[in-house]
């Protein structure tokens, strides 16, 4: 079994109070880890020696700075497979899907590090002569990261690498259900040469470490990717404090399925978006919105197709669908999937916690499939994040996208058609963050704007550098004045010359 340390100034250091917290393995219940259970002590510890490192980081010219991202994402590809592995005991994902989420930190690290040479800041013409002014990106202080279970390297990726290039210091809590993979993760960093203090990790619980480490009037930024409760939370918390918050919360994705679309293709975005990951991507598909003249095939080969899905540990080269991350959000799956048949949708398949051969340790749910299911359904507007989609029928584009926009939420939707019209209109109409033309709602690329419109965040976008550092920079507006003489904007008249 493995044991991990906080990491603060540099140093694995155990929880002041000596107490440790176990990771479990969601297929097979045993433990995978222990790590520190940290309290507000070790937070106030790793929020100082990040305060304290920022007055010299900020002054790394940034170029440097990505030098170190450099050797991180070298790193992380020696130990890509050893993560992954690691990745799949933890979280259950299948192991092909660990490997894309390390490949995932592995991109993030290539492209930020090349940050450090652009981070390209304004000139602009001033209004009177001999006056220069620009605008440039200041790092803010220490940045809180707190990050979810689903992608255990790649949302911390998204976070910590902008953060740290811009000049930032870290304090890094990982979500509970993964925190070895975010160890390994910050082991990385301190192997690439990292100085002591930029990257500060702690491990605990959500309501005593998270909530402290938010509140902490040293903590400059929160940087959020999780529940739309736990999101809500952190705004309410931390309201009048005047700290920078970026959330990426739920989602209610949908793929639209059109009359004139490949429909076998549909079916392999479909199942891909819906049933990868178990359903628990934030961009999974959960609704499925098909024109009422395609609704019978593309179901009828839904259907086929489910049954042959095989649960099982993710280590297991001919598991497609591994567990769900634990018994909890089993539950939950659960019951929402009780909730649709109370609501008078139909169950076309799954619906159950499977008891099959070697499943009963885990915590698995039956990729599900519901028919006949209404926009108001509480099933077609509430994030699940589990392997459950809803079938909704429409008659046409326009109700489609209109049914496609109509939740709380707004990250990810997809639109399956072979018609360059429909396509562009969904381009034009659609409101989430992110759309898919002829493939499912997943499978984002860190060099464009990860994020979503609504209930899903508050307008902030991840992953590409451009706009990762609106969150962990400040503008500064800088007026340099060479005239010798006092000059009064929007009061001098400029003297035109003969
Ligand atoms: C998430 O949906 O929780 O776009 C993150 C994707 C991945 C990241 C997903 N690159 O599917």
């Amino acid at each position: 079994m493995r044991e991990y340390a906080n990491f603060i100034q540099g140093e694995w250091v155990s929880a002041s109070s000596g107490r440790t917290i176990e990771s479990t393995n969601p297929a097979t219940g045993e433990t995978v880890a222990t790590v520190a259970g940290s309290g507000r002590e070790d937070v106030d510890r790793a929020v100082s020696a990040a305060r304290e490192r920022f007055k010299t980081w900020r002054k790394v010219p940034a170029p440097k700075r990505g030098e170190v991202l450099y050797r991180v994402g070298q790193l992380l590809m020696d130990r890509k497979e050893e993560i992954a592995r690691l990745m799949t005991q933890e979280m259950g994902k299948v192991l092909a899907e660990a490997r894309g989420d390390v490949q995932e930190g592995i991109d993030m690290a290539f492209y930020t590090a090349g940050e450090g040479r652009r981070m390209f800041g304004v000139t602009t013409p001033s209004e009177m002569p001999e006056k220069f002014q620009m605008a440039v990106r200041d790092p803010i202080g220490v940045v809180a990261a707190v990050t979810p279970w689903n992608f255990p390297m790649a949302i911390p990726t998204w976070k910590l690498m902008p953060a740290i290039l811009a000049g930032n210091t870290v304090v890094f809590k990982p979500a509970s259900d993964t925190p070895s993979v975010a160890a390994e993760l910050v082991r990385v960093f301190a192997d690439a040469g990292l100085p002591p203090g930029v990257l500060n990790f702690v491990t605990g619980s959500g309501t005593e470490v998270g909530d402290y480490l938010i509140n902490h009037p040293e903590v400059d930024v929160i940087s959020f990717t999780g529940s739309t409760e736990t999101g809500a939370r952190v705004v309410s918390q931390t309201a009048g404090k005047n700290k920078k918050i970026s959330l990426e919360l739920g989602g209610k994705n949908a793929i639209m399925v059109m009359e004139d679309a490949d429909l076998d293709l549909a079916v392999e975005g479909i199942l891909w978006s819906g049933y990868g990951t178990t359903g628990q991507r934030c961009t999974a598909c959960s609704r499925l919105i098909v024109h009422e003249q395609v609704r019978e095939p593309l179901t009828r080969k839904l259907i086929e197709r489910i049954e042959k899905l095989k649960l099982g540990n993710g280590l297991d080269p001919d598991t497609d669908v591994g567990p769900v991350i634990n018994t909890r959000q089993r539950d939950s799956i659960h019951k929402y999937v009780q909730i649709g048949q109370e609501e008078g949708a139909e169950l076309l398949i799954g619906g159950e916690i499977p008891q099959g051969d070697g499943l009963s340790k885990g915590s698995f749910y039956a990729p599900t499939l519901f028919g006949n299911v209404r926009p108001d359904m509480r099933i077609a507007q509430e994030e699940i994040f589990g392997p459950v989609i809803s079938v909704l029928t429409v008659r046409g584009l326009e109700e489609a996208i209109a049914v496609n926009n109509a939740t709380p939420f707004g990250l990810s939707s997809s639109i399956y058609t072979q018609n360059v019209h429909r396509a562009f209109e969904a381009m034009r109409d659609v409101t989430t963050g992110i759309l898919y033309i002829n493939a499912g709602t997943i499978g984002a690329e860190v060099h464009l704007p990860f994020g979503g419109t609504r209930g899903t965040g508050n307008g902030h976008r991840e992953g590409a550098a451009w706009t990762a550092l609106d969150v962990f920079t400040e503008w500064k507006s800088i007026y340099v004045d060479y005239s010798g003489r006092l000059q009064r904007a929007q009061i001098d008249e400029f003297q035109h010359g003969a």
